[in-house]
């Protein structure tokens, strides 16, 4: 009987799942903004990550990392570039997988200057989707359309970002299970770990696969290339400075292409979580489809981001958890 009971539960589960994210895509839709007379959304959004990246190439990789980390926390609602509070101290901002996002100066210049053409309409949450839409393409990746009707949510916390963030540690089954609970596939999975194509990471987090590592005798994790290791050994001294950075991809490091899965096939990618996608048998063969195609790649990691931009998404006015923010960092409550 009780497990008839837990079976009838998960089934109604499932049922509730699959009816909430139907609703949740069709309200989502490309050029909101246009029915809402705010024309140059995101012409403007645009405007402001152009100039951003012209100034400074290293934001587009912050800036595609923030959509992944706002969406797989409390879904995509902008949770993430709320400030601490004296109601919420540690919001996910300040969370330890969250400890290096930076750009979020870059959605506040896109708010100021959405607020001066169409005051209180675009969310933040949209802003984000946009900007790493526009931060994918102006690397030198494939160009897509975004949806967008996201509302910015009201809530935000560290340990909801702690347990639902993926670690560079992470397994293949532990990365899959992760993606999943968020309704993408482990193929989405694989697809969108080619984001780290771009980028830059600290010699903190890598130093403990090219010293000291357990049973070898270089000291080198085997699963790394060894002339790579080296490459990174020059980089990161083993008593210098541990928070200089490296590249996440060495060959072209601010170019959005499928280099990522290239540099796996030969052993250089730099997470446990990278080396896995491409040592596991699950995940291999689909990892090397990637590094042979790199067309079939961009097209499936546009689909992907847009599919991972509508994980959660609040749409449904009047709603007491979602709010189109006036300021990106505070609540309109002012939490
Ligand atoms: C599969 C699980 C993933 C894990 C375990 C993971 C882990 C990490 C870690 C540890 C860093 C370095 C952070 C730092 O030291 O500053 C990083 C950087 C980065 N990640 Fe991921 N990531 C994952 C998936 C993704 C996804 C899905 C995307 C986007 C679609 C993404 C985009 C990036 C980018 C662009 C950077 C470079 C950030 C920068 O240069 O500021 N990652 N990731
Ligand atoms: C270590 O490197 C970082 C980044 O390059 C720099 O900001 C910091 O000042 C350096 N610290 C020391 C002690 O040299
Ligand atoms: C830079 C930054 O915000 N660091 C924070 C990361 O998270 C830890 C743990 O919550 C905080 O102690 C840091 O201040």
């Amino acid at each position: 009987m009780a497990r008839v009971r837990t079976w009838l539960q998960i089934l109604a589960l499932v049922a509730a799942l699959r009816y909430s994210s139907v609703q949740v895509e069709a309200q989502l839709m490309v050029g909101f903004y246009r029915t809402r007379n705010c024309l140059y959304a995101e012409a403007i959004v645009r405007q402001t990550v152009t100039a951003a990246i012209n100034d400074d190439p290293s934001v587009a990789a912050s800036l595609i990392r923030m959509l992944f980390h706002d969406c797989f926390v409390e879904g995509c609602d902008a949770s993430i570039l709320l400030d601490a509070s004296p109601q919420n101290p540690v919001p996910e901002k300040d969370a330890v997988p969250n400890v290096s996002i930076r750009g979020f100066e870059v959605i506040d210049a896109a708010k100021a200057a959405l607020e001066k053409t169409c005051p209180s309409t675009v969310s933040c949450a949209d802003i984000i989707a946009l900007a790493a839409r526009d931060a994918v393409e102006l690397s030198g990746g494939q160009s897509f359309n975004m949806p967008t009707g996201r509302l910015d949510g009201t809530v935000s916390s560290a340990d909801s970002a702690a347990s639902s963030l993926p670690s560079p540690l992470s397994s293949t089954i532990e990365l899959t299970q992760m993606f999943l609970e968020q309704g993408l596939s482990q193929d989405e999975m694989i697809t969108l770990s080619g984001a780290h194509t771009i980028g830059s990471t600290t010699c903190k987090q890598i130093m403990s696969r090219i010293y000291g590592f357990d049973g070898t005798k270089t000291g080198v994790d085997p699963n790394i290339d060894f002339d790579y290791a080296l490459y990174l050994r020059r980089l990161c001294p083993e008593d210098g400075n541990t928070s200089r950075s490296v590249p996440l991809d060495s060959v072209s490091p601010n170019k959005f292409d499928n280099m990522y899965y290239m540099n796996g096939i030969t052993g250089r990618v730099l997470f446990p979580s990278d080396t896995t996608l491409f040592e596991d048998g699950q995940t291999q063969f689909a990892s090397k489809l990637n590094s042979q195609n790199e067309d079939l790649w961009e097209v499936k990691f546009a689909n992907a981001m847009v599919h991972m931009s509508s994980i959660k998404v609040k749409t449904a006015w009047p709603d007491q958890r979602g709010e189109v923010r006036l300021n990106c960092r505070v609540t309109n409550a002012g939490k």
